[in-house]
Formats: structure tokens, C-alpha cells, sequence
């Protein structure tokens, strides 16, 4: 018998357990291979979703992983699991993590190139073809499979269900008249849909990772803001042609990220944001505007504001400050600090009479508790202690309760119903126990309450906001955000901006 030398029997053996490494540039050549086609040249997104550090920041590494080796249900993300071994998937996860290698941009050109007209409005009816009531409509996002429904908000039936871009996200905002809803998806993508007709008009991809965007009151503009490239860009709400971009750049010459962008709409200005510098900018839109930024010194940097209910004063977050700041619009002034101790789910507060007087409520993303303060004093009235962390609030000008979820953490099957006046947790709901529950709107007349159980296997929970009693279940996936019309064009107490 021959046999083989030990040595030799070692270095077989190392060779076989060693790890296979895969370089960036070989984790490149692997990208062109097989993600290329449809995630984009230079990462930039396709048929598939943006894969730049930006667009994954709310992803972790493992979970890339698993996405890349067992696919995504209910996507075209095929899995690759038998086609990559371990080391190649974890040299395109660590690609993937990396800034591009050329720096992404995103020009006036490529706006014009990717904006698509899909219907003629002027040959569409200008009345509503559904037979609801137009106002007490809701859109719901359903973030599991990347679609919208529209429900009429009076006998909680389906209108129509439609392919979304990927990952909407933020509040749609609507035309002043309710007839259309603007989206935007955090890969920068803005559609318009006639709720009239239920037919989509346009998109437009205006930018490669957005914060939200904002409608003029006037139904004129819609203004978007984009982290990647730190700018906002001007769109006509007609079609969603490009108007212009605005950099956002600091009056220093510093260039920023937009956090976010507002309508004022007493104000007849949007209202924005900025992460990177201590500024916030109003922006007019009465008249023939010009839209050159007012440009307001903040205290810190901001991650986002709620109004006033005159929109007078921003209540504006940093989450570097872990606090907030009051700003006086008209003075362009910071007045003074807010006790915002776990940092808002920004966009969440809302306001509601307490007595005679004005509160504000929010709840908090690294804190189970819920912050209260006097618009008056800005003095912090009470923190109500929850299950655990929320990211939603709402209320409704008829209803007698704050409604709150618990977003993180084992008890986030629970829903708490806040006394507006005493500021006691009143009730706890859980809607699917075990499921996670967010996220609430009322109908227009606020009789009903419509919940999220926010689960592959979800459901939207419709409840009788007197008696609390489940009134309809509509099985989902993932419902996140829902949206009632009236509400919104009303700019309506309890309810988002
Ligand atoms: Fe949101 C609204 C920021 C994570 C779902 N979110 C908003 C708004 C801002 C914001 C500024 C208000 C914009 C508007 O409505 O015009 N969100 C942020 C963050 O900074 C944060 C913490 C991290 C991030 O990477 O963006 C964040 N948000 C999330 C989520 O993880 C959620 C739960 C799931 C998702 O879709 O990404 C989420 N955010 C929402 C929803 C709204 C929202 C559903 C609209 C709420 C409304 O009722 O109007």
C-alpha cells in the first residue's frame, strides 16, 4: 500500500477547510454576474431595488445574507443559495456595504430620462368613478408585497389594489382637492395616482434615496427631499415633470442631506429639514415664487419637526441632541429646548385640546414611554409609560383617546388607548396577540379606527372607536401606513401632516 505522506494529508486537509476569501473586486465581477440586471449599473436600481449603502442602512449584513441565499417571498429576488457558495455571498454582502466605487449621482438628464407619463388626465373624468365617498377614502400601503390599496372608508371595501415601487415610505400626501396622492418610495421613485379614476398618471425617480416630499396647498408644486443627492427637487404635482433642483447647501457652503420637507399650508410655504448643517429653510410658494430658501439658524441639526397647530413654532428632533428644539418661523428664531428623552419616530406627533389648552404628544423609538408637553410652556406635562417603545400615535377630533402602539420589543402585540384628558392609558388592545399591531387612522368622521397588524400573515382591523368592539378584518401583508383622505386634506387634529 502507498502511502501518503502526512505533510501531504495536512496541507489536503487545510486546503479544503481553509475559507475561501472573495475580494471586492472579485465580489464586483460576481455583482455584474448575477445582481446587475436587475438591482442597476453601479448599484443604482432597476427592476430591483437600490443597493447602495444608503438604501441598505436599515438592513443588517446577516439579513442581506439570508436575502441573497434563500430569495424573498413574494419578490423576483431569486435566491442564490445553490448557485454562490458562503464565501462569495459574504464577499458580495461586504461589496454591498462598501460606497460605490464611482461616486453615484443623480442629474437633471437621468430625472427627465426616468420620468413616465402613464395616463392623460385631460381625457380623464374630473368627478369620482367608484360611487364612495371621495373623502372618506383610505390608502393603505401594504409594505409586504409593494402595494396600495384603496378602501372606501364607509363600508371598508376594496376599490382598487396596485403595484407600489419598492418600500414606500413616509405619509402619501394628496392634492388639495383629494383627487390625487403623491408617493414616494426610498429609492427615490414619485408616483402619481388619480383616486377619481384609480388609474396611476406619472413617476418620476428624483432622487437615489428620499426622505419624503410635501404638496403645495395649492395643489401647484410638489417639492421632494432626497438624502442621496443631498438636494430637493421641484416637481410640477401636474405630471411630475421637473421644475428645478435646489442643492441643499448650508449658507456656508457646507452640503447637507434633507431630513425632511413640510407643507405650511397657512404659510403658503414648504418647510425643510436639514441633517448636516444647523439650518432650516422655508421655502414660499405664494405667487409666482422663486423658491429661494429663507434660511432659519436652528440650534442643532434637525431630523424633523411637527407644526403647531397655527404653524407658527416647529417642534424640531435631533437625534444627535436627543432632545428637541422650539423654532418661532415667523421671528426665525430658536426659542428654547423640549425634553424629547428616546427620540421620536419623527413625523409621529400629534396635538389634541387638554382644558382650554394645547398639548402635544409623542411617542418615543428607544424609550416605552409616551412624551406629553404643554404648547403653551413647552414645559413636559407628563411621560405616560408604556408596554414598550411606539412609533405611531393618533386621534381624531371625536374621540375621546390617543392611540398608541407598541412598536419594539415582546409586548409589541399591544395598542394603548390614551385618555386625552386625564393622560392615563384608558385601555390595551391586542388586536392578534403574538402579532406586531401599528399604526392607526379614523374614518373621516372619526367612528371608526383602522389598525395594522403588521405581519407577513397581518391583517387591517377596523374597531368602533367608541365601543372598541372589531368591526371587520381584512387579511394582509404587512399593512403599514394607512391614510384617509379627508382627514388629510383637512390637515385634521389627531391625524399626520
Ligand atoms: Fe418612518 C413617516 C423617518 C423608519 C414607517 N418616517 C416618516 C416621516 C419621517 C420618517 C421623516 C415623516 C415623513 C412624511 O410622512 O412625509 N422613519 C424615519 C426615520 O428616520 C426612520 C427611524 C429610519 C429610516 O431609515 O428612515 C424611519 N419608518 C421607519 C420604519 O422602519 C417604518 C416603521 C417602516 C418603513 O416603512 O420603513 C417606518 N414612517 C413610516 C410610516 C410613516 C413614516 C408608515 C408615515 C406615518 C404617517 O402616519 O404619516
Amino acid at each position: 500500500m502507498r502511502l501518503i505522506p502526512f505533510a501531504l494529508l495536512i496541507l489536503c486537509g487545510a486546503v479544503q477547510a481553509a475559507p475561501e476569501v472573495v475580494s471586492l473586486d472579485q465580489a464586483g465581477v460576481l455583482y455584474e454576474q448575477h445582481c446587475q440586471s436587475c438591482h442597476g449599473v453601479n448599484r443604482l436600481g432597476g427592476a430591483g431595488p437600490a443597493l447602495l449603502p444608503e438604501s441598505l442602512s436599515r438592513i443588517k449584513p446577516d439579513e442581506a445574507r439570508a436575502v441573497i441565499h434563500n430569495g424573498r417571498p413574494a419578490s423576483q429576488m431569486a435566491a442564490f443559495g445553490d448557485r454562490l457558495s458562503s464565501a462569495q455571498i459574504d464577499g458580495l454582502v461586504s461589496y454591498l456595504y462598501q460606497p460605490a466605487a464611482t461616486a453615484p449621482t443623480w442629474s437633471d438628464d437621468d430625472i427627465r430620462a426616468s420620468h413616465r407619463i402613464l395616463a392623460d388626465v385631460a381625457a380623464l373624468p374630473s368627478t369620482p368613478q367608484h360611487g364612495a365617498d371621495p373623502l372618506n377614502l383610505f390608502v393603505v400601503v401594504e409594505a409586504g408585497n409593494h402595494h396600495v390599496r384603496v378602501l372606501d372608508g364607509d363600508r371598508f371595501e376594496e376599490l382598487a389594489n396596485f403595484p407600489s415601487h419598492f418600500a414606500l415610505h413616509g405619509g402619501p400626501k394628496f392634492s388639495p382637492d383629494g383627487r390625487f396622492v403623491y408617493f414616494a418610495s426610498r429609492d427615490g421613485w414619485i408616483s402619481v395616482y388619480d383616486l377619481h379614476n384609480l388609474t396611476m398618471i406619472a413617476e418620476v425617480r428624483a432622487g437615489l434615496n428620499t426622505r419624503n416630499l410635501a404638496v403645495s396647498n395649492d395643489g401647484r408644486w410638489v417639492l421632494v427631499g432626497n438624502y442621496l443627492p443631498g438636494n430637493l427637487v421641484l416637481l410640477d404635482a401636474r405630471d411630475l415633470s421637473l421644475v428645478k433642483h435646489i442643492p441643499a447647501v448650508a449658507a456656508d457652503g457646507t452640503q447637507s442631506r434633507v431630513s425632511a420637507v413640510y407643507t405650511a399650508p397657512p404659510r403658503d410655504s414648504f418647510v425643510v429639514a436639514l441633517k448636516d448643517v444647523k439650518e432650516a429653510w422655508e421655502l414660499s410658494y405664494a405667487g409666482e415664487p422663486d423658491f429661494q430658501p429663507r434660511r432659519i439658524e436652528a440650534a442643532d441639526f434637525l431630523d424633523d419637526f411637527s407644526f403647531t397647530p397655527d404653524y407658527r413654532y416647529l417642534l424640531a428632533t435631533s437625534r444627535k441632541a436627543l432632545g428637541g428644539q422650539v423654532i418661532d418661523l415667523d421671528t426665525g428664531k430658536a426659542v428654547t429646548d423640549i425634553p424629547l428623552p428616546g427620540m421620536p419616530h419623527l413625523g409621529s406627533g400629534i396635538y389634541w385640546k387638554r382644558g382650554g389648552d394645547w398639548v402635544f404628544a409623542t411617542p418615543n423609538v428607544s424609550k416605552g414611554l409616551i412624551s406629553v408637553l404643554d404648547l403653551q410652556s413647552w414645559k413636559l406635562i407628563k411621560e405616560i409609560p408604556t408596554e414598550g417603545p411606539g412609533f405611531f400615535m393618533r386621534s381624531h377630533l371625536n374621540s375621546p383617546y390617543a392611540w398608541t402602539d407598541v412598536f419594539f420589543g415582546p409586548n409589541n402585540d399591544a395598542v394603548h388607548l390614551i385618555d386625552k384628558q386625564t393622560l392615563e392609558v384608558a385601555h390595551t388592545l391586542r388586536p392578534m396577540p403574538g402579532k406586531n399591531a401599528a399604526h392607526v387612522e379614523f374614518t373621516n368622521d372619526g367612528r371608526y379606527a383602522l389598525l395594522s397588524v403588521w405581519d407577513t400573515d397581518g391583517a387591517l382591523i377596523v374597531y368602533d372607536a367608541k365601543t372598541l368592539e372589531e368591526v371587520k378584518r381584512i387579511p394582509m401583508n404587512k399593512p403599514s401606513g394607512k391614510y384617509n383622505v379627508g382627514n388629510k386634506i383637512e390637515f385634521a387634529e389627531g391625524t399626520s401632516h
